[in-house]
């Protein structure tokens, strides 16, 4: 069994969204290890972007995680890293596939709705990160 550490970023909790995307991991059948609806710290964001802290666009984002609660989830299921990859669309959310969350739900490259771990290292330390 495999986990991934996915959110659903300020925006989307604003937006009334946890319900909606909760749902489609859990119809896929996805399960759901731990969920956790609350305000990161500048720390937790600065060490969960760690590859992108020296990038232009970091302050913006950071400044964006940090503008409300996220909905944290621990998520289970074989391979479950590569399933909810494509659930949730590429990275700039104007490309994303209608019927991704991304292409569902989001329509610029910074507020996407979601983070979801790309491979299991990363699962690893992002979940040890945030739990
Ligand atoms: P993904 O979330 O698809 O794994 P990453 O890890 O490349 O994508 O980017 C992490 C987050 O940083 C994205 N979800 C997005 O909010 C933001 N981001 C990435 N690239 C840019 C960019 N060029 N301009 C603005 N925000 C960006």
């Amino acid at each position: 069994m495999e986990q991934s550490l996915v959110f659903i970023k300020p925006d989307g909790v604003e937006r009334g969204l946890v319900g909606e995307v909760l749902s489609r991991f859990e119809k896929r059948m996805i399960q759901v290890k731990r969920a956790e609806l609350r305000q990161l710290t500048p720390e937790e964001v600065d060490s969960h972007y760690e590859e992108h802290v020296s990038k232009p666009f970091y302050p913006s984002l950071k400044e964006y995680i940090l503008s409300g609660p996220v909905f944290l989830m621990v998520l289970e299921a074989e391979n479950v890293i590569s399933i909810i990859r494509t659930m949730v669309g590429v990275t700039n959310s104007a490309e994303a596939a209608p019927g991704t969350i991304r292409g569902d739900f989001a329509l610029t490259m910074q507020n996407n709705i979601v983070h979801a771990s790309d491979s299991p290292e990363s699962a690893q330390r992002e979940i040890s990160n945030f739990f």
